[in-house]
């Protein structure tokens, strides 16, 4: 009896999230802005990767951040002494961001130029996988300093994400990654995701990065004119 209690309330929890996720996806979409959630496990390199993408995006996407972090606004100010138009959230403990912090955020950013917001989930491997936040694209960043197991031992990121950026390449030479049994593991879970090898010490791999989002954001736009006059869409 207990248990079925319990469980009725998380799928309520989780019904509520997926709403105001919906919610969220629609008025960014309304306002040709594609929302990525990028997540993946304390220090691999989210924020490293977002400068690196950031210098090859075309002119015409602009940028946006939400940084979600435990505590601390370390990566937001970074971002922003970059000329980045980035908002902090903090959790104070919970570890990962939900749909309503995001609605919530976004009342406070002006998101008049098209482009593309970057979210920026809590480092952890597990809990940002589970939480619907509104995105287009699921970004998963891993790295070769995880280890090459991980797809087998944390496999609901990787089956879920749309794009997978493996970092620090440049340490290849110093680390044990086994590259084909990390892809065998990738592969198992989700069979066409791209998976794009990157380093920012030698720079390589955000190109293309950056220019495969670049893509999806164009390809929201063709959506948005294509039912033009059918966003009525009343925020807050
Ligand atoms: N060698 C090497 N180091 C990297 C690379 N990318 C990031 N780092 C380093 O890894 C550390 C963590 O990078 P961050 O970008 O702060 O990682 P993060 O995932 O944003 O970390 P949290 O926000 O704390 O979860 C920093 O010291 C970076 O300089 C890379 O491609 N190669
Ligand atoms: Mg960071």
């Amino acid at each position: 009896m207990h248990d079925i209690r319990k469980l009725d309330m998380q799928a309520g929890i989780l019904d509520e999230n997926d709403h105001i996720a919906d919610h969220v996806n629609e008025h960014m979409s309304a306002h040709g802005i594609l929302v990525v959630n990028e997540m993946g496990a304390p220090g691999v390199g989210k924020t490293t990767t977002l400068k690196g993408i950031f210098k090859h995006l075309p002119e015409e996407i602009k940028p946006y951040v939400i940084e979600g972090d435990i505590e601390s606004d370390i990566d937001t100010v970074d971002l922003k002494d970059k000329g980045i138009d980035a908002y902090q959230i903090n959790t104070y403990g919970a570890c990962h961001l939900d749909a309503p912090m995001i609605d919530h955020a976004i009342d406070h950013m002006d998101l008049s130029k098209r482009g593309i917001l970057f979210i920026e989930n809590v480092g952890n491997l597990v809990c940002p996988a589970e939480f619907s936040i509104g995105e287009h694209v699921m970004m998963l960043i891993s790295t070769i300093t995880e280890g090459s197991d991980k797809p087998y031992k944390y496999p609901l990121a990787f089956e879920k994400a749309d794009i997978i950026v493996l970092n620090k390449v440049d340490l290849m030479p110093y680390l044990d990654f086994d590259e084909e049994f990390y892809m065998k593991g990738v592969r198992a879970l989700n069979k066409d995701v791209p998976v794009f090898k990157v380093s920012s010490k030698t720079g390589e791999g955000y190109k293309e990065v950056a220019e495969w989002l670049a893509k999806r954001a164009s390809e929201l736009e063709i959506k948005e004119h294509h039912h033009e006059g059918e966003h009525h869409h009343h925020h807050g």
